[in-house]
């Protein structure tokens, strides 16, 4: 009977697993975008790592995939990943005494037709930026002082600043279109071997330096995604919780993902006890 349980247990794990649903963001490229709460200011960097697949349709103007600015309004921004008006995607900063601007660009185009891995890295000297987990780009910047503020994160827009000379709130030029999903950031610089090795992986929430993690696979209706990295950062589909125009859809992610080791040897165990089970279903326990 013990084994019974025990098997029960570890086959809830592997179908949980193996069969749970993954679902992305899909922004229309007008309105669509996503409110992430900056909880203890724990999303304000000043060295870090911005990660996300996307799968961009092409427009005429940059689409943003991660922005954060310092304050709500003006253009203080602290990072942003994009997908450029080339459809060249970028990693950009901004340092906060002169209001200079850094981007690192990638040499490829992101598509709609085809997943790509995009991951932003600034470490205190360098900025690079990866695509598929491959250093597509570096340039050297030295140590700068980023606009840091309490403003909270957004995806698919940058609507609430000053870009473009848009008034605060109203839709500016920069949506983004296209899917988003597999959002991570740290407040470390990941080295090249941590991008190779876990870009296409899911990732425990509480390793070393993540401070926000969204993966958008919760309920298909629901308004809200969660941080999956305990900083509670959560944020809401477009400006309520209501359901509005401004909500990008959940839709099905075929992303190339799959569990990271840890979880590799649950779904292991998992299957061994199930053929355990198999071997032994004549007998009682
Ligand atoms: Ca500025
Ligand atoms: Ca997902
Ligand atoms: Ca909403
Ligand atoms: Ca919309």
């Amino acid at each position: 009977m013990r084994k019974f349980i025990l098997f029960g247990i570890f086959f809830c794990l592997f179908v949980s697993q193996t069969f749970a649903v993954n679902y992305a963001l899909s922004f229309d490229g007008y309105d669509d975008f996503v409110e992430i709460l900056n909880n203890n200011n724990s999303l304000s960097l000043t060295a870090m790592t911005v990660e996300a697949w996307v799968k961009a349709s092409p427009g005429g103007s940059v689409g943003r995939v991660v922005y954060k600015n310092a304050a709500r309004t003006g253009n203080s921004d602290n990072y942003t990943l994009n997908v450029g008006n080339n459809s060249a995607p970028y990693f950009h900063i901004e340092e906060a005494v002169g209001d200079r601007d850094y981007s690192v660009t990638s040499t490829v185009s992101a598509t709609s037709t085809q997943w790509m891995h995009i991951a932003g890295v600034y470490d205190g000297n360098q900025m690079r930026i990866y695509i598929n987990g491959m250093l597509d780009n570096t340039i050297t910047i030295g140590s700068q002082a980023l606009y840091q503020g309490a403003e909270n994160l957004f995806l698919g827009t940058d609507r609430f600043s000053n870009h473009g000379g848009y008034p605060v709130g109203q839709i500016p030029r920069n949506s983004y279109s296209g899917l988003i999903d597999e959002v991570r950031i740290w407040n470390i610089a990941r080295t090249d071997q941590q991008i190779a090795e876990n870009y296409n992986k899911t990732i425990s929430g509480t390793t070393t330096g993540l401070v926000g993690y969204w993966n958008f696979d919760e309920a298909l209706d629901s308004q809200t995604v969660l941080d999956l990295s305990g900083n509670n950062n959560h944020g809401v589909l477009g400006l309520s919780t209501l359901s509005a125009a401004d909500d990008p859809a959940r839709v099905l992610s075929d992303i190339t993902i799959v569990p990271e080791a840890s979880t590799w040897v649950f779904l292991l165990f998992g299957l061994y006890a199930f053929m355990m089970q198999k071997r032994y279903k004549n007998h009682k326990f």
